[in-house]
């Protein structure tokens, strides 16, 4: 499995750091929609589907968790903990997100509108897809 992790220019100055992130430039899609996870309960484990149609980047804008990556044939294990790279997660990548820290806030981007429909919510139906 290719993980694509994009490095995030950072301006960065004596007043602290600024990154931008740009449709179609450092984001490589269309941005349609933003979303972020925060105040994560100790010990919680997050996502557990994947996506038919939807490519998104992740970014821990703050604090760190890990990301399990499946594709159905190999598991991918990673740490997210740096605000100058995002993760893209493409379709049909069944994902789980864990050991978030306290102060850990992740940010995704994604170049579609939330739709149930497009979620695959069990793993054996994600295996007999994908696997
Ligand atoms: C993903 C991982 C990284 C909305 O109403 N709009 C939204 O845009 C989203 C993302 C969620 N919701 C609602 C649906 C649920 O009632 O918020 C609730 C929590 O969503 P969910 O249980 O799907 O959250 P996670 O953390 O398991 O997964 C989320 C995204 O849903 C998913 O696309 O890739 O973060």
């Amino acid at each position: 499995m290719q993980i694509k992790l994009i490095p995030l220019q950072m301006h960065g100055d004596e007043r602290g750091s600024l990154i931008a992130l740009e449709q179609d430039k450092n984001i490589p899609f269309e941005i349609k929609r933003v979303y972020y996870l925060f105040n994560t309960v100790e010990g919680v484990r997050r996502g557990f589907h994947a996506h038919k149609n939807l490519s998104q980047v992740v970014i821990a804008v703050r604090g760190s968790c890990r990301f399990l990556l499946d594709d159905g044939k190999e598991k991918i294990n990673l740490l997210l903990d740096n605000p100058a790279q995002g993760l893209l997660i493409e379709s049909a990548i069944w994902r789980e997100m864990y050991d978030f820290s306290e102060d850990c806030v992740l940010m995704v981007l994604a170049n579609n509108f939330y739709d149930e429909n497009d979620y695959i919510r069990n793993y054996d139906d994600f295996l007999k897809t994908y696997g």
